[in-house]
């Protein structure tokens, strides 16, 4: 969301104070009033780290010493296995600027082709499905207080009153208007609590659900013709795909009651304006693209696309999710949502680079598949905001594999579960302590101001990738001023979907704020798209076809129930940062599976009884708690956690072939009660 807030000092201690910004409009979350804590943190890593080749344990090192240590084993690398066998992984918590110094990092100075990020395992199915359905991938194609507005909202595993509760305050509205609220979620989240109509389905029938809907609309005369001619194609060929879901079939594999689906396509169907927005439920599954176009051919259908306060949005996750999608951490990607497949767009960018175009790699793995190839293709890996050990699925496998490496580096504000395993590990800023613009859910390009100095021995990431590149020979190409790295990206930007060439510092502060595509100084920024026209080729939202397609792994003997994941609001993802904070601790302190108190009774576990979940890949031992609020058939973990709680040493790296996401969503597992 991008809240805003001000860091106040008394007596070397900081504390938070929320601000009236558009965004959050002075609301913040347990994890905003908490986050100053870790500036002072004890934990904090202090100086470089080396492994020992001898007692096999991490020193402390000068950056000298360290950094020279790297430089010459990327050389050696370099020319024994070729550039490609380095490998470089991100994350959506970087800034904008960071994010495109770490792709330009990694294919100027290291040249190699195999750099992804964080973000595939996240939003990747919402981005690719906007990207076919609209020709556009923004979160939200709208400012968030569009949702005020709205007739009717959409929500599909989405739990934004545990993932961004700030936003709460613009549902509160919309339903003292009048306004209607449907959520899909296996669970009865908190969000789906304040719904009008909760459809509770088996998770991994998100498309059977969309399709099912769609039927009865075109049954009950509910579809807008008018829209459907002028503003969208192939919608027959959906048609026909849709004819065969008929209410009957879509009860028996979704578990939704036929008369709450008729109730959901009345609503939408009647609804003058109307929202579509997905999380992490439908997108991270092995079919999450399809699932998000499902859903959208449902609203293009229903004529809920292209005017005011209307359309689809994917509900993005980190600090900078947005932004960190856009500029070049991802491996087939050059910064403005550029291709590196597409010669125009090479010789641009490399004209900015001022790189021959033929020196850029091509397009490389992509992170499930970069993960698979370490110990093997990959020899080195290189690691800056991630925590991949606890977040990547089939976590024990990739752990494994992280241990086989020639060389492990990660950058990192704390000793996470992966820097522990690191042959190098470098203390970096965080937020507060260098500036930096990020990009928000609704495409608000936001700047963060430095409100304090790190102690001297910790360097910014752009810090790092400066006197990295200096010591590979190609640190003309690079800089670590904050400053000089935006004005070049906004112009590396220019001509580009995500077009930041007309915002600077000043304008973002003077209007809180700006929407891209901006692509000159005397340009308003673009709060609102697509309401003249789309952004595909002739200006048409496009329809997809798509059919329910069993999950990755199903359901047997030895694995009877469906694992999901997800969050809980006191955490924040694999807890690097949550898991050092007192008081969300205190909240959250371990992990659980929710169990419905009937699946419960059936195996004779109590409440609070330490329970072994077991999948194909692993086993972990966590504490059961019951409740009424979620499928008989199904179970929740939350992935915050690592070692004997980790949901990820459960999941399957299955993944989507358009998106390349991975499946955390839909995992047939077996469970046994186990006294405390
Ligand atoms: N407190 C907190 N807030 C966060 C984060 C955090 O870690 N902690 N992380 C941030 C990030 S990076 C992200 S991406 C967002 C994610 O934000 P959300 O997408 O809201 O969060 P999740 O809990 O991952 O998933 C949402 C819901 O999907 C449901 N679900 C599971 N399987 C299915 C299925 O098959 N179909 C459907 N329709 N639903 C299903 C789950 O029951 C869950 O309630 O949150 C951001 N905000
Ligand atoms: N089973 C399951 N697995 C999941 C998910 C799920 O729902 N279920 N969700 C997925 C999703 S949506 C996401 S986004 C991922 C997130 O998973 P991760 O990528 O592991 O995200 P974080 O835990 O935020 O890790 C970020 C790390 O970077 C550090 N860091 C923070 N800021 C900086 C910085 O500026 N520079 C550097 N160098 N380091 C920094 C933090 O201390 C932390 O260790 O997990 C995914 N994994
Ligand atoms: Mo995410």
């Amino acid at each position: 969301m991008q809240c805003g807030m001000s860091l106040i000092e008394a007596d070397g201690q900081w504390s938070v104070a929320p601000r009236n910004f558009p965004t959050n409009r002075g609301g913040l979350c347990r994890k905003g009033w908490t986050a100053a804590e870790l500036l002072n943190s004890p934990e904090r890593l202090q100086t470089p780290l080396i492994r020992d080749d001898k007692q096999g344990t991490l020193r402390a090192a000068s950056w000298t010493e360290a950094l020279d240590l790297i430089a010459s084993k990327l050389r050696d690398f370099a020319i024994s296995h070729g550039p490609n066998s380095i490998g470089v992984f991100g994350g959506g918590g970087l800034t904008n600027e960071k994010a495109y110094a770490l792709g330009k990092f990694a294919r100027v100075a290291l040249r190699t082709a195999n750099i992804d990020y964080n973000g595939r395992f996240c939003m990747a199915s919402a981005a690719a499905a906007g990207v076919r359905a609209f020709g556009i991938d923004r979160g939200m194609p709208f400012p968030m207080q569009d949702i005020a507005q709205t007739d009717a909202i959409f929500m599909i595993g989405s739990n934004p009153a545990e993932t961004l509760p700030p936003i709460m305050q613009y549902f509160e509205l919309q339903r003292d208007r009048g306004g209607q609220l449907i959520v899909a979620d296996p669970r009865r989240t908190a969000t789906a609590k304040l719904a009008t109509l909760h459809l509770q389905l088996t998770p991994g029938t998100d498309a059977a659900l969309a399709n099912g809907l769609l039927h009865i609309a075109i049954q009950r005369g509910l579809i807008d013709e008018a829209f459907i001619a002028e503003r969208t194609s192939h919608f027959e060929r959906v048609k026909r795909t849709v004819a065969s879901y008929w209410p009957d079939r879509v009860e028996r594999v979704t578990g939704v009651p036929v008369a709450q689906l008729e109730k959901a396509a009345q609503i939408l169907g009647e609804a003058n304006t109307a929202m579509l927005l997905t999380g992490r439920g439908p997108e991270q599954q092995s079919q999450g693209v399809n699932n998000v176009l499902a859903f959208i051919n449902l609203m293009l259908a229903l004529g809920h696309a292209g005017k005011a306060f209307s359309g689809y949005a994917c509900m993005t996750g980190q600090g900078n999710g947005q932004g960190g999608r856009e500029h070049g951490q991802k491996a087939d990607q050059l910064p403005g949502y550029r291709k590196l497949d597409n010669p125009a767009h090479r010789s641009e960018v490399a004209a900015i680079w001022n790189i021959p175009p033929e020196q850029l790699p091509q397009p490389g793995l992509s992170a499930v598949e970069l993960l698979d190839a370490l110990g093997e293709r990959i020899r080195c890996l290189l690691v800056f905001a991630s925590n991949i050990a606890v977040s990547a699925p089939n976590a024990n496998r990739v752990i494994a594999k992280l241990k086989s490496l020639d060389l492990l580096i990660v950058a990192d504000i704390f000793l996470s579960e992966t820097a522990e395993l690191a042959d190098v590990v470098l203390p970096v800023a965080q937020w507060a302590e260098e500036e930096g613009t990020m990009t928000n859910i609704e495409g608000r390009v936001i700047f963060r101001r430095r409100a304090k100095e790190p102690s001297s021995e910790i360097w910014t990431d752009l810090h790092i990738f400066k006197a990295l590149a200096e010591r590979l020979g190609r640190g003309q190409y690079f800089s670590a001023d904050n400053k000089e790295v935006f004005a070049e990206f906004c112009r590396a930007t220019a001509g580009g979907v995500a077009d930041y060439a007309g915002i600077s510092c000043q304008r973002i502060l003077a209007e809180d704020g700006v929407f891209w595509p901006c692509p000159s100084i005397d340009h308003p920024g673009s709060p609102r798209l697509f309401l003249d026209r789309f952004a595909t080729d002739d200006g048409r939202a496009k329809f997809n076809p798509v059919e329910h397609v069993s999950s990755a792994e199903m359901p047997d003997r030895d694995f009877p129930y469906i694992l999901t994941t997800g969050r809980v609001l006191a955490q924040y993802q694999s807890g690097t940062q949550t898991r050092r904070i007192a008081d969300l601790n205190a909240i959250e302190p371990e992990p659980f599976v929710e169990v419905h108190l009937e699946t419960a009774r059936g195996l004779q576990i109590r409440d609070g009884d330490m329970v072994v979940l077991t999948t194909q890949r692993g086993r972990i031992i966590v504490k059961a708690r019951l409740s009424r609020d979620i499928r008989f058939d199904t179970l929740f973990v939350p992935f915050h956690w690592a070692a004997a709680g980790s949901a990820n040493s459960l999941t399957n790296a299955a993944i989507d072939p358009v998106s390349k996401i991975r499946n955390s969503r839909f995992v047939p597992f077996g469970l046994k009660g186990r006294r405390r």
